[in-house]
């Protein structure tokens, strides 16, 4: 089974939201074809799903003002603009996003003692979602991830599947995903690439 795995697509990291990710709403539309004309037999979508008082949030940090570097759990942690607040318009999918077509959403970010950049597992692994479970019960064979933002939530979401699904072939469609950092995007695709991790445009999954 092929799945199609879309990467926190929520206001909050488009435009106008709080964490805005540069040009991050033009990965909707590549989304939208996909989802339609891709091929895929499961459509997944993660959705970041954070309680006010969340620990990744600067403002829970006296003196800390947004991106500064902080400590979450022992661990180094960037210090975020509050965003993604659950129950809030900045949570919600973007508008334009097809959301009949997908089958499950994950919701992560929840805890506020531990942040969780990726749709498998909270940072300091401790704490399973259950989107391997998922996708193990569904029998997915090749899986693609696409999103916001590509150097956080789309990297280690796809390097947690290349580990917890070792006989899954993970790809990364970049059109359909934009980053944060322009660096960091270049360093997030080369460590994908040396993980073992594909990556493709989405003119080839929908050629195919
Ligand atoms: C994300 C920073 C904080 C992401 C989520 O979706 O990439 N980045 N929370
Ligand atoms: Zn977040």
């Amino acid at each position: 089974m092929k799945a199609l795995l879309l990467i926190d697509m929520q206001n909050g990291f488009c435009p106008g939201g709080n964490l805005p990710v540069p040009d991050g709403d033009s990965v909707v539309a590549v989304a939208n074809r996909l989802i339609r004309d891709g091929g895929y037999d499961v459509v997944v979508a993660s959705q970041d799903w954070h309680p006010v008082n969340h620990g990744s949030f600067a403002s829970q940090h006296p003196g800390k003002k947004p991106f500064d570097m902080g400590e979450l759990s022992g661990q180094p942690q960037v210090m975020w603009p509050d965003h993604c607040v659950q129950g809030t318009p900045d949570a919600e999918f973007h508008p334009d996003l097809d959301v009949s077509e997908i089958d499950y959403i994950q919701q992560k970010g929840e805890n506020p003692a531990v942040d969780s950049y990726s749709a498998f597992r909270d940072n300091d692994r401790a704490a399973l979602t259950g989107l391997a479970g998922y996708l193990k019960a569904q029998q997915v064979t090749e899986l693609d991830i696409c999103g916001l933002a590509t150097d956080y939530c789309v990297k280690f979401s796809a390097i947690d599947a290349r580990d917890m699904l070792p006989e899954v072939n993970v790809r990364f469609i970049s059109d359909a995903s934009r980053g944060i950092d322009l660096q960091g995007v270049k360093d997030a695709i080369s460590e994908m690439r040396e993980r073992g991790i594909d990556i493709v445009s989405s003119d080839v999954i929908l050629a195919d």
